[in-house]
């Protein structure tokens, strides 16, 4: 049979089929391999105990993609969910997140949740820093339910994932959608406000008609590795679209004359935020690669 890995917990993977969940553990030669499964790989498993519901790993499909952190693979996109507030938003850290997930392939959209806590002037100053980028951007609150339909739509038929910092409600505003889901909701640090990863592991659950959805653990740390200076510039989607304007085919958009992103960012068509966060890992990839060379 075939199926989902919908949990890794305790040695087991809880493997989804159809409407059955079993719980699987892993072929010896399984175990051994380098490649360490995780949720959301595809398997082939047999039934070992029908009474106890228990089988056995046997295969894992070869994956259509994969993300390290959190670790999740053959998805179809990812919901970015930060705060307005508790934990504050970091546009680098946003960016970052946005940059490292288009170079995994996948489709990205934004929450922006705890609108309960902002003023309309703090939402449209976050919202318009992503305006033109094209991506989806969805404003909500676990509290109040705002933007609830938003999320159902965009999780219709999809395998998505929940991604973001601990404290920022990825739990919250998925039992929001699903009181069933009993996702266990974390406390708040008091002076910083920060989340105290409460979620501790991957797991996908049914949403609507098809779909999958996972709840991921909280981080804030996240590498570039892997992303080329060439690549960068194109996971910018409003740098991508100005670069062919560029003098220099090859343009970094640093310091070269004759650039169209810079002179965007100069008329403020290109968020300053963004700009910021494009120079700022260009200088860390190019850092990483000169480190490579020595
Ligand atoms: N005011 C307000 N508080 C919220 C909202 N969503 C979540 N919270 C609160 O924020 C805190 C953290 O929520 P969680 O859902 O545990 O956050 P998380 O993103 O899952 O965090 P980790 O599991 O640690 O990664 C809890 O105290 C929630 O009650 C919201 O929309 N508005
Ligand atoms: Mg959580
Ligand atoms: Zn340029």
């Amino acid at each position: 049979m075939t199926g989902r890995v919908i949990k890794a917990h305790g040695g087991y993977y809880f493997v989804k089929s159809n409407s059955r969940i079993v719980r699987c553990y892993a072929r010896g030669k399984l175990r051994q391999q380098v490649q360490r499964l995780v949720a959301g790989d595809l398997v082939n498993f047999t039934i070992v105990d029908e009474e106890e519901n228990e089988g056995v790993v046997e295969e894992v499909l070869p994956r259509k993609n994969q993300l390290i952190r959190p670790p999740v693979a053959n998805i179809d996109q990812v919901l970015i969910v930060f705060a307005f507030a508790q934990p504050k938003p970091i546009p680098m850290l946003i960016d970052r997140m946005l940059v490292v997930i288009g170079a995994a392939g996948l489709k990205r959209a934004l929450c922006f949740n705890k609108s309960d806590l902002a003023t309309k002037e703090e939402v449209e100053r976050l919202t318009s820093i992503y305006k033109n980028t094209g991506y989806p951007i969805m404003i909500t609150s676990a509290k109040t339910g705002k933007g609830h339909e938003d999320i159902m739509n965009f999780l219709e038929g999809k395998v998505s994932i929940f991604s973001g910092p601990s404290g920022v409600g990825k739990s919250a505003l998925l039992n929001f959608i699903n009181p069933e889901f009993d996702l266990e909701i974390g406390e708040l640090s008091s002076k910083i406000s920060r989340g105290k990863h409460t979620t501790r592991l991957v797991q996908f659950l049914p949403v609507g008609n098809e779909g999958l959805v996972a709840d991921t653990p909280g981080f804030t740390s996240l590498s570039l590795q892997g992303i080329s200076l060439g690549e960068l510039g194109h996971l910018f989607p409003e740098i991508a679209r100005l670069s062919g304007e560029c003098r220099f085919a090859d343009c970094s958009h640093r310091s070269e004359p004759g650039c169209a992103v810079h002179e965007a960012f100069i008329t403020n068509e290109i968020q300053e935020s963004r700009y910021e966060s494009y120079l700022k890992f260009y200088e860390e990839i190019q850092m990483a690669d000169e480190d490579y060379k020595r």
